[in-house]
């Protein structure tokens, strides 16, 4: 049995993986747990499709493909050849091995098994001892209000390249959704110590995780700190749209919109060098390191800094 974790932290996106990856490095075996976004998630070619999980998984699991960050490494595409060949649409790229996946995850989510146990049986068979949980068992669906239109999440960010300019964000199925039970076992152990906020994209992947009623509220119960690492060096994103995002709505690309965003729900901030003189201005606990992680070395760096700034929150 894994003892309990000592540190959650909520993740999206390829810059949330490489962190939950500094913290399972640092972390002894069993010690940390991930929440994840499903908002990106949907059904193509009638496969449930769960990028954010997968992503996670592939990369705590060290089998992901090194430069995307997402699917796997040594894939192969016989099925989009074929796919092509007959026509099918072929804008998400699917590999081989990431398929089976996908469906294993249809076929047992229509035996009627849970999310949660799923991707639990996934983490398992490829040795990962961090504790996988989605946001929610049930559908949510973060869809697009653009100047093209509404759109799900993977058109706007696949098929569209986050071309479109974004007008609003609504989380379809989060009023339904409730964190899934080992959530509260996670928030409710007297073992909890800190819970990180990844530099994922705050609009596509971590709000997705607050709207769902009652976690936000959970994640202050807990009584732990809870610190941010800013996704933003400089104004700038690391990956993605979440500089483009932060101007179409309205917001300045600057640690103080980080900071705002997160308000009322985060104790710290974990900043970039190039931001540590304006994070002195915003009133808030904050550390200050290289947050580009390029390599292991890096992400455990960030990883332990965001740590320690907990611990310092803490005491
Ligand atoms: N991202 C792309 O830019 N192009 C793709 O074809 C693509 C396919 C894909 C398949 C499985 C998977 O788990 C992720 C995939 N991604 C792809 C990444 C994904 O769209 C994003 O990383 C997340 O949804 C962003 O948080």
């Amino acid at each position: 049995m894994n003892p309990a974790p000592s540190v959650l932290a909520l993740s999206g996106g390829v810059g949330g993986a490489k962190l939950a990856l500094g913290l399972q490095r640092v972390l002894p075996p069993g010690e940390l747990a991930v929440l994840v976004n499903t908002g990106d998630d949907f059904t193509h070619l009638g496969l449930r499709i769960c990028p954010d999980l997968d992503t996670v998984l592939y990369t705590l699991a060290g089998v992901v493909h090194p430069k995307q960050g997402w699917g796997r490494d040594a894939e192969t595409f016989g099925f989009m050849d074929e796919l092509r060949r007959q026509g099918g649409p072929d804008w998400f790229l699917l590999g081989d091995r990431d398929l089976v996946l996908h469906v294993e995850r249809t076929r047992r989510l229509a035996a009627g098994e849970r999310l949660t146990r799923i991707t639990a049986a996934f983490a398992q068979r490829f040795g990962v001892p961090t504790q996988l949980l989605p946001m929610a068992d049930s559908e949510v669906a973060t869809l697009l209000d653009t100047d093209a239109g509404p759109l799900e999440f993977q058109h706007y960010f696949v098929r569209l390249r986050c071309e479109p300019r974004v007008r609003s964000l609504v989380f379809a199925g989060a009023a339904q959704a409730r964190p899934p039970e080992e959530l509260a076992t996670v928030l409710r152990s007297s073992a909890l110590r800190a819970i990180i906020i990844a530099p994922s994209n705050p609009f596509l992947s971590i709000d997705p995780l607050l709207a769902v009623p009652g976690l936000r509220a959970a994640l202050r119960a807990a009584r732990v700190p809870v610190v941010a690492v800013s996704p933003l060096i400089g104004g700038r994103a690391v990956k993605g749209p979440t500089a483009k995002i932060m101007g179409e709505l309205g917001l300045a690309a600057d640690t103080a919109s980080i900071a705002r965003h997160y308000a009322g729900l985060i104790d710290g901030l974990v900043v970039d060098e190039a931001d540590a003189d304006e994070a002195g201005t915003l009133g808030l606990r904050f550390a200050v390191t290289r947050t580009l992680m390029r390599d292991d070395a890096d992400r455990e760096r960030v990883a332990r800094t965001a740590l320690q700034l907990a611990e310092r929150l803490a005491a």
